[in-house]
């Protein structure tokens, strides 16, 4: 079963916030952004902007109608700067224009007078100035302090880890219409319950009057769970004054300059080792790069807490964690949620261990993988284990013959050489925030036997209204085309969570099979009368048809709705699902957060380019644990463009910020991701085979973000390459290793 998108996608014919046919007498919005990361702001010339071509409307602070704010968990990010700005790329103004051209223009002629502060853009020297975003978190397990004494191996050292550009493909976006009730907003957000709260809060509208529709999102990528608030935001207000549609469509440049991205983290480790190279104690503080505003950097940042120890099991943790106020544009969710850089730096703190002993640091991750019953540092203990798949993947991949071909390659090759790089991966599925795993959906059964589901997933690429259309298909014995999934939209499906932390299909499939399975049951009643069944027990429904003790009736789907709607019986529901037996206590910082753990294991290949510092990916072989796959194309492609992702922001993507804020890699030509020549040669899936049961929706596990992490291994494969060619490199764990960093490190300082 392939994506139900597809077609529409290929034919162009799918429908993205710009592609939304305008309704007449449509503005345009567009933000005048400060060009100074930090500073008093003491007056905004707008006179010009006003007085040009086209322009309707000049929005500042002051104009805006209800609160101005939109911070979700933090009430710390204005909508529209005022007094103060805090990054570089905070929006000012909001020029609104009879065209997006003009509205451009116009934005051009705004200036602003501000007194610059000083920014800060290194965590670091926030967190020593008392600047962070929350107070610190901490868990503990065991006793590290007191292991550390009695270690025979103790390393200690830095792991710094770069952002990420999301770079979905559809940027940013929003188009507000008026209603008589309120407003209407098209939004590109994986949050369309968080793009609501914000637009009431800034209209000073009831949830009631607000209502947000999402077709689908050209990407998201964790980029749009809390920041397409802000243009709807824009948009509304905008919308509200002037009472026309409004609409917004950010350019690339806009989009990159102004949102945040992933976290940058730099990061302190210890570890200790017994003498059988088993990990003893850890201790990391990780100091999180949050930017102006509190956006889900706490949110982030736990999780980086929850996965800091990986897939190992490690009996005595201390891991304390800083969210630092930077003057950078808010950093944001992006796929892994803070668990990928969570994991780099105890990747980085066993790879630092293994150099010191003259081990191959396979040995130190394979003696540590977590075992069923295991405690994680949160207190969860481990439902499954590491293990199974590092022996799954080591048999069908033979991890030592792929070791010991790059060693052999080497001792040939001058100039190229390989490195091999494995990365095993353990993602807890659920929001740690335990109340946000809920889901409701709607679905109606027709009287001509279709069937329409809506529930609060947004549908970015990922394939989740495939799984969602399968699932109502499955209850009904339907064929896929009898079932269609509709637009999010806030007046159908209320107080949604966003579509985020993986866990869109497992709960509102959840909420769908158990809608479905309500009608379905009340249809059994009408079938068992006209089918003459004994029982309900005796019914089933496969291929449109009645089946009673496993044989096909002359019973047909369609004439079975049509009755039971004669008969008065009810063919909608709407279902709510909430993952049972979660729960996470931050007083204690203990509790079983997860519905269920992911597991994975791959292998990594790089060669690398000695003379001029570039590398290819050779391969990355896993072996997944997906429970048991409803839709394999889908997941498939979830596990490859996830790993895809995952090298990009180990190697070739990098983030600059200047000294003074201002992002320096602002386009595509300064910002590199990997392209259709750079991706790995070979990707190659092995399924784990198990037969575990787990609160998945049919049983098949989450694929959304745990492939991602698969990417770290090329970190550790390309660092093994450089140590081929140059022994004595200084490699310090600094990500991403970009071409530039390799040159630099394969030679002495001397001779470059
Ligand atoms: N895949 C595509 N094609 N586009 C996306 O934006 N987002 C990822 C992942 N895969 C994304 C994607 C992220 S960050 C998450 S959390 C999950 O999809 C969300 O969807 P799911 O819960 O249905 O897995
Ligand atoms: N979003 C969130 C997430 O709000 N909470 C989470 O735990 C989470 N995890 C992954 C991705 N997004
Ligand atoms: Mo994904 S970072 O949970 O949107």
């Amino acid at each position: 079963m392939k994506n139900l998108d597809l077609k529409s996608h290929v034919r162009g014919e799918s429908i993205y916030v710009d592609d939304i046919p305008l309704v007449q007498g449509t503005l345009f919005a567009c933000v005048f952004d400060s060009p100074v990361a930090h500073g008093k702001l003491n007056g905004i010339n707008t006179a010009d902007a006003e007085a040009s071509e086209g322009v309707v409307r000049v929005i500042i602070a002051k104009d805006i109608v209800g609160e101005n704010q939109i911070g979700g968990i933090i009430p710390d990010e204005p909508l529209l700067a005022d007094g103060e700005v805090h990054f570089q790329g905070q929006p000012i103004a909001i020029v609104v224009a009879a065209s997006e051209e003009l509205a451009r223009k116009a934005a051009k002629k705004i200036t602003a007078d501000i007194d610059p502060l000083e920014p800060v853009t290194d965590p670091r020297v926030a967190a020593a100035n008392g600047d962070l975003i929350v107070p610190p978190k901490k868990f503990i397990l065991g006793n590290a302090d007191k292991a550390f004494l009695d270690c025979e191996h103790v390393f200690e050292g830095k792991a710094d880890i770069n952002g990420q550009e999301h770079l979905y493909i559809e940027t940013q976006g929003a188009y507000a219409l008026p209603t008589e009730t309120g407003i209407k907003i098209y939004s590109s957000t994986q949050g369309p319950t968080a793009v609501q709260r914000a637009v009431c809060k800034v209209t000073g509208m009831s949830m009631h009057q607000v209502e947000i529709e999402t077709q689908r999102l050209g990407g998201g990528f964790g980029g749009k769970e809390d920041q397409a608030n802000a243009w709807a935001a824009i948009c509304a207000v905008a919308c509200q004054i002037t009472k026309r549609p409004v609409k917004y469509a950010l350019h690339r440049m806009e989009d990159m300059r102004m949102t945040g991205k992933r976290h940058p983290y730099s990061a302190d480790y210890r570890i200790g080792l017994d003498r059988d190279l088993k990990i003893v104690a850890y201790d990391v503080t990780f100091y999180q790069n949050a930017g102006a505003a509190c956006d889900l950097s706490p949110a982030v940042l736990e999780r980086t807490l929850f996965h800091c120890t990986n897939s190992y099991y490690v009996p005595n943790v201390t891991a304390t964690a800083y969210s630092c106020r930077t003057n950078l544009p808010p950093n944001t969710a992006f796929r892994g949620f803070g668990g990928p850089q969570g994991m780099f730096v105890i990747e980085s703190a066993i790879t630092h261990a293994a150099d010191k002993l003259g081990v191959d640091r396979s040995e130190i991750q394979r003696r540590n993988l977590i075992s069923e019953g295991d405690e994680f540092p949160y207190g969860q203990l481990a439902e499954s284990d590491a293990i199974t798949t590092w022996e799954q993947g080591d048999a069908k991949y033979e991890f030592l013959r792929l070791q010991q071909e790059a060693h052999e390659f080497n001792a040939g090759s001058k100039y190229l050489k390989k490195g091999v790089g494995i990365m095993p991966v353990c993602f807890g599925i659920s929001f740690t925030k335990t109340p946000m795993n809920q889901a409701r959906s709607l679905v109606h059964v027709y009287t001509d036997g279709s069937v329409a589901v809506s529930t609060g997933a947004v549908e970015m690429g990922q394939g989740v209204n495939t799984k969602i259309a399968q699932v109502a298909a499955d209850v009904f014995g339907l064929s896929i085309e009898q079932v269609k999934v509709h637009t999010t939209n806030t007046l159908r499906i209320a107080n949604t969570s966003p579509t985020a932390a993986s866990a869109a299909a497992d709960l509102n499939g959840r909420a769908t099979e158990i809608a479905c399975e309500t009608i379905r049951d009340r249809l059994f009643e009408v079938a068992k009368i006209l089918a003459e069944a004994e029982s309900i027990e005796q019914l089933s429904f496969k291929g449109g048809y009645v089946w009673r003790n496993g044989d096909r009736t002359g019973l047909d789907w369609q004439t079975l709705v049509m009755d039971a709607h004669l008969r008065r019986v009810n063919l909608s529901e709407h279902a709510h699902y909430a993952t049972p037996g979660i729960n996470f206590d931050w007083s204690t910082a203990k509790g079983s957060p997860f519905a269920y753990h992911v597991y994975g294991t791959a292998v990594v290949g790089v060669t690398v380019d000695c003379l001029r510092g570039r590398y290819e990916v050779d391969y990355v072989k896993c072996c997944h644990d997906f429970g048991s796959s409803m839709n394999t194309a889908v997941d498939y492609g979830q596990i490859e463009g996830g790993i895809v992702q995952g090298l990009g922001w180990m190697t070739v993507e990098e983030i600059v910020y200047d000294a003074n804020g201002k992002l320096r890699s602002n386009a595509l030509s300064t910002y590199k991701v990997p392209d259709i020549y750079s991706v790995p040669k070979e990707i190659v899936i092995l399924p784990l085979e198990t037969d575990r049961k787990n609160l998945a929706i049919f049983n098949s596990k989450a694929t959304g973000e745990p492939p991602l992490m698969y990417g770290i291994g090329a970190y550790f494969a390309i660092r093994e390459a450089v140590k081929a060619f140059n022994p004595n490199a200084e490699l310090p764990f600094d990500a991403p290793f970009t071409p530039e960093k390799v040159l630099m490190s394969l030679y002495p300082a001397s001779t470059c």
